[in-house]
């Protein structure tokens, strides 16, 4: 299950895209053929692991804020066809300046794109092919340089496979160029790593225990992997950028999963130099509950990364 969130004419709005078998509910009253609006919420959902009426899959909840910290009843949004979502992002990706649904589909390989209408209601989904079978979590970012958000999407399989599709403006994406890198990605992020002002991905790689790292030429295309390990860390799931140590530099982070012979999920951190990216350090998430990579700078007082 995925999770987007944006805003919308002021108010927010988080989107779940739901995956095969992962959440179940009653059915939810049958949508207009043409639209999916933001009236009507449909039946709830229930709880994930609640008793089961049956598996839904291609659809996405629509969950808008009511501005004060909370929030509506869901709104259940077909995908067109689009099976067993495992990414979700949020964009204007029309320029209408409407937020629009953009899910990646690992049953079916496709994305589908649902254009907002600025009141929370969005059309019904179209779909393009993802260029790689069983793509996995999707991020929006302009790497062409063109101010039209472009997907980058993962997959797994060894090698590892990265889709960038580049957005046309309309809500449509061009045929994807898949690259290779690393094994069995597992998700994306998209920030200007080593300083040129073009758009970078860093992808980590589950099966290496590692990211990657692509530099991008601002037209679209990247060049060849450059891997980083994680220093301990293992099976990474997602990546974040931020810089972590205030040096101006946007750094890494990823969440591993079962990270060691002990299957302790913990966090690496990447610390960002000139041109390339640190040695990893690397915190067990038991090790000090409170202390983070997040907080302080590496080797400040209380801050519980072990280097090595
Ligand atoms: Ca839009
Ligand atoms: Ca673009
Ligand atoms: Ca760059």
């Amino acid at each position: 299950m995925a999770v987007a969130c944006g805003g919308t004419d002021g108010a927010s709005v988080v989107a779940v895209a739901i995956g095969h078998s992962t959440v179940t509910a009653t059915p939810a009253p049958a949508p207009p053929a043409d639209h999916n609006p933001p009236a009507s919420p449909s039946a709830d959902p229930g709880p994930a692991d609640g008793p089961s009426d049956g598996p839904v899959d291609g659809r996405v909840l629509v969950v808008l804020g009511n501005g004060d910290g909370t929030f509506g009843a869901a709104t259940q949004l077909e995908l067109g066809g689009g099976t067993s979502p495992q990414g979700i992002a949020a964009a204007d990706l029309n320029g209408d300046g409407h937020l629009d649904l953009i899910t990646s589909n690992s049953a079916t390989g496709t994305l589908s794109v649902l254009r907002g209408d600025g009141r929370g209601g969005f059309g019904s989904a179209s779909s393009v092919s993802a260029g790689v079978a069983l793509p996995s979590t999707l991020t929006l970012a302009d790497v062409n340089e063109d101010g039209t958000p472009d997907a980058v999407i993962v997959a797994p399989g060894s090698p590892g496979r990265v889709a960038v599709l580049l957005g046309d403006g309309a809500g449509g994406f061009g045929t994807a160029s898949v690259l290779s890198a690393g094994t069995n990605l597992t998700s994306a992020s998209v920030s200007d790593l080593n300083g040129d002002g073009h758009a970078d991905l860093v992808v980590s790689s589950a099966n290496s225990d590692e990211v990657v790292v692509l530099e991008g030429d601002g037209t679209g295309a990247f060049g060849s992997p450059l891997p980083f390990g994680l220093n301990g860390g293992s099976n990474p799931q997602a990546t974040a950028v931020a810089d972590l140590d205030g040096d101006g530099r946007p750094d890494v982070a990823t969440a591993n999963s079962q990270s060691s012979a002990t299957f302790v999920n913990d966090a690496s951190v990447l610390l960002n130099t000139t041109k390339r990216l640190r040695p990893a350090t690397h915190q067990r998430r038991s090790d000090a509950p409170g202390h983070g990579f997040d907080r302080g700078r590496p080797g400040a007082p209380g801050r519980a990364v072990a280097a090595g």
